[in-house]
C-alpha cells in the first residue's frame, strides 16, 4: 500500500449547488427534457430554477461532478486533504455552502473567485430512478489559466489528477496544461467522458486531450455516442473499450485503461487487449432514492483504493459500493460512516 498525504489527487471540474427536486413527467416534456439528460441550461431553461424553488420543495445539495467524486474519496479515506480541488465560484452565500460542505467532507478546496458572476447550479429533476441534469455553470465557466500558474504548487505536488469531460466545456487550455505535466513528469491522468453532448459538441478538444489520458471513465450512452462520433462502426461495448484503449497515447510508459459501466449491469475493465467483467449487485427499485451522483460516487470509490496502488479488484469493488451508497441517499451526500462491504 501506498501512503496517503497532503494533495496527492488534485481535481479540476465546475463547482455548482444541486437544486433538487421529484417532478413529473408532464413537468420534463412541457421544457422539452427527457428523464436521462445532462446539459447546458439555455435561456429557456432558466425558468425551471425559480420553479423547483417556488413549487417543487426543491433540496439544496453540493454538487459538481468532479467535486461531489473528490467529497466521497474523502469519505472513503481516513485522512483530510488527500483530495484538493479546482473550480469558479462566485462571492455568494452558495459559494460559502460549497466550500463548507466540501471542507467538511475533507476536500481541500481552492476555488477561483468571480466577482461579478453568481456561483454555479445544477437543476436535477428527478422522476423515478431517474434525473436529469440542467447545469447553469455561471461563475464555473469563467474559471481561467491563470488560476492554474497562481497556484502550480497544487499541480506540482499532486500524483494524480481527475477531471470530468464537462470541464471541457470551460477551459480545454487548462487541461491540456494539467495533461502535459502529467505526461512530462510521469503522473496519472484520469478523465471522464461525462456526458454525449461531450464527445458531440466539445469532440476537438476531447480529442486533443486524449491522448494524455491515462484512465478514462464512462458509461454505456456516452462510450456509444463517443463510438458513433469517431465513426468507430460498432453498437458493441466491448468493441468500443478495446478501440479506445488504443486510440494515440502520448505517455507510453502506461497502457491506457477505460473503465465503462452499465448501470446494473458489469463494469467492463479494458487494458491491452483483455477485458474484464466485474458484477453489480442490482438494487430493488423500491430501495432508490435517487441516482444523482452515483457515477461521481462510482469514481470517488475507485479513486480511493487507486491513489493507495491498490489493485483494480480493489479499486471496482470499492467503486460499485460508493455509488450503491449514494443511490441510497438523496444526493450526492456522505454523511456517517462508509460501510466497505
Ligand atoms: C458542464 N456541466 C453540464 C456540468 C454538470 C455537472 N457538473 C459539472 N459540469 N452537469 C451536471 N453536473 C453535476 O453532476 C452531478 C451528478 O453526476 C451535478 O451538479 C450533479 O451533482
Amino acid at each position: 500500500m501506498s501512503e496517503l498525504r497532503d494533495g496527492l489527487l488534485l481535481g479540476l471540474g465546475n463547482p455548482l449547488l444541486d437544486i433538487s427536486a421529484i417532478v413529473d413527467n408532464e413537468y420534463l416534456a412541457k421544457h422539452d427534457l427527457g428523464p436521462d439528460n445532462a446539459i447546458l441550461a439555455e435561456d429557456k431553461h432558466m425558468p425551471i430554477f425559480t420553479e423547483l424553488q417556488e413549487k417543487y420543495n426543491a433540496e439544496y445539495i453540493a454538487g459538481g461532478s468532479v467535486q461531489n467524486t473528490l467529497r466521497v474519496c474523502q469519505w472513503i479515506l481516513d485522512k483530510p486533504n488527500v483530495a484538493a480541488y479546482f473550480g469558479c465560484v462566485g462571492q455568494d452565500k452558495n459559494a460559502e455552502i460549497l466550500e463548507k460542505r466540501a471542507r467538511a467532507d475533507g476536500v481541500d478546496v481552492c476555488y477561483q473567485k468571480n466577482e461579478e458572476q453568481l456561483t454555479g447550479r445544477c437543476a436535477v429533476l428527478i422522476t423515478g430512478k431517474h434525473r436529469s441534469l440542467i447545469a447553469h455553470l455561471a461563475a464555473a465557466n469563467f474559471f481561467s489559466e491563470d488560476h492554474i500558474d497562481k497556484n502550480f504548487k497544487y499541480v506540482e505536488n499532486a500524483e494524480y489528477f481527475y477531471i470530468s469531460g464537462f470541464f471541457l466545456t470551460v477551459s480545454p487550455p487548462s487541461i491540456l496544461k494539467v495533461a502535459k505535466h502529467a505526461k512530462e513528469n510521469n503522473k496519472s491522468l484520469l478523465m471522464n467522458l461525462s456526458a454525449p453532448f461531450i464527445s458531440q459538441l466539445f469532440k476537438e478538444p476531447l480529442m486533443q486531450v486524449i491522448p494524455y489520458i491515462d484512465l478514462l471513465f464512462g458509461n454505456e450512452s456516452e462510450a456509444l455516442t463517443f463510438a458513433k462520433e469517431q465513426n468507430f462502426g460498432t453498437e458493441n461495448l466491448k468493441e468500443i473499450g478495446f478501440k479506445m484503449v488504443s486510440l494515440p497515447k502520448e505517455n507510453e510508459n502506461r497502457p491506457r485503461i477505460v473503465i465503462l459501466t452499465q448501470g446494473s449491469h458489469p463494469v467492463l475493465l479494458f487494458e491491452n487487449n483483455t477485458v474484464r467483467e466485474f458484477p453489480v449487485q442490482e438494487i430493488k427499485e423500491c430501495d432508490i432514492v435517487d441516482t444523482n451522483g452515483a457515477g461521481d460516487g462510482f469514481v470517488g470509490g475507485f479513486l480511493s483504493q487507486f491513489i493507495q496502488k491498490k489493485s483494480f479488484d480493489d479499486c471496482i469493488a470499492v467503486g460499485i459500493r460508493a455509488a450503491r451508497e449514494i443511490i441510497f441517499r438523496s444526493g450526492c451526500s456522505t454523511e456517517g460512516e462508509f460501510k466497505f462491504c
